[in-house]
């Protein structure tokens, strides 16, 4: 795809979720403005980046309890359960590896467990030392449920790189970046409440009423990310075409955050300051719109699956955990590697050729009606 038209592809699925981020962006904000006061988070300005729970106001989940809709408490907590079951590092992955194998997938080789045990960089990521079976990931876990995620989302990677790796050399890598990206997202999305329980994590599932709040904890992480996810690259093409030049580097960083997701800088940032370089991929050079793209993929794969089996209930409780016909199609996707066209790969598992963010919006429907609801009267947008 021509650079331009991929920027324009971009664009066009950011159009399509913009609306629900900017009621999310309004919710949270007003919420944020009662609890710390006007002074620290202005009802009509951008969010000041500190007050949202992580290190690159990247992923909200951790205000959650700050901005959770009342009566709605999905009444448990999964970094308590794993917590205090006492559950270790290991057994953590392989939890993760037993829903893989749930879909039909094999095992993980023993080298895995024996090779992936050394004090690391912390940021995780996955690799195939030898472009064969021998893959390990690279990870500190902390025992909570964001760990948990990032376990699935890294053993995504691992499943990706066995999947392909009977293909010519050019052809070990997924359809498009996006890809091996979002395939342990999918995964992570079929960690429900039923899926707890059976594997003996919970013991009963929540009553439907605790939809929104397990709605408003997934769209904290996954719908809160997407303007992020697309502005690392925003800024980082202005740099590397020279539109933006090295004594606007902050400035313009700043004005993309503005821009796209309504964060601020806690306080006066200056050309002195290089506050891009605080994000690992930024420095570590890995492009970043494959998050992007991935978080869209995992919804529409998440969607198309959970339909593709029959599925009808609300999306958030859709697990695909033991279901080797969603298994089939994911294998199938992961085999092609990059041997065919990106679309020919998104058909074998979704039937559709195109890229789609509608599933997020169809996944998170319920919550959107009621950040509509909760908004009324507030005066969204910032300026
Ligand atoms: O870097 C990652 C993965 C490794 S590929 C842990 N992620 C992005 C980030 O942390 O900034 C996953 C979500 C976005
Ligand atoms: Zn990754």
């Amino acid at each position: 795809m021509p650079p331009d038209d991929f920027a324009a592809e971009v664009d066009r699925l950011w159009d399509q979720v913009k609306p629900l981020y900017d009621d999310l962006q309004c919710h949270v904000r007003a919420e944020l403005s009662d609890h710390h006061g006007a002074d620290v988070v202005d009802p009509a300005g951008p969010i000041p980046a500190h007050v949202l729970g992580n290190m690159w106001a990247q992923s909200w989940s951790n205000i959650y309890d700050l901005v959770a809709p009342p009566a709605a408490d999905p009444g448990y907590d999964l970094t308590e359960i794993l917590q205090s079951r006492g559950t270790s590092e290991v057994e953590m992955v392989e939890m993760a590896e037993g829903f893989f194998t749930s879909l039909g997938m094999e095992s993980l080789p023993d080298t895995f467990w024996t090779r992936s045990d050394r004090e690391v960089v912390c940021h995780a990521s996955a690799w195939q030392l030898d472009l064969d079976e021998d893959v390990r990931i690279k990870m500190c876990i902390d025992i909570n449920a964001e760990d948990f995620s990032t376990i699935h989302h890294e053993l995504g990677h691992s499943y990706y790189q066995l999947g392909y790796r009977d293909r010519a050399p050019l052809f070990r890598d997924s359809a498009n970046d996006g890809f091996h990206e979002a395939l342990g997202d999918v995964i992570a999305l079929s960690v429900t409440p039923g899926y707890l329980v059976d594997i003996g994590l919970l013991d009963e599932e929540p009553s439907a009423d605790a939809d929104l709040g397990l709605l408003m904890r997934m769209a904290l992480d996954k719908v809160a990310f997407l303007p992020f996810g697309l502005l690392i690259d925003r800024w980082r093409w202005a740099v590397f075409s020279g539109d933006v030049p090295p004594e606007e580097y902050n400035a313009a960083w700043w004005s993309l955050r503005d821009q796209y997701q309504g964060v601020g800088a806690p306080s006066e940032r200056t050309e002195e300051h290089f506050d891009p370089g605080a994000k690992y991929h930024v420095p570590g050079n890995t492009p970043y719109t494959r998050y992007f793209l991935a978080h869209i993929l995992q919804f529409q794969l998440h969607r198309d699956l959970c339909e593709a089996i029959g599925y009808e209930g609300p999306l958030n409780r859709c697990s695909i955990y033991g279901n080797e016909e969603a298994g089939r199609r994911l294998s199938e996707m992961m085999a092609m590697g990059l041997s065919r066209p990106w679309p020919d790969a998104l058909e074998a598992a979704t039937g559709s050729r195109e890229m789609d963010a509608t599933a997020i919006l169809d996944y998170f429907a319920p919550l959107a009606e009621w950040l509509k609801e909760q908004n009324e009267g507030r005066a969204c947008g910032w300026s």
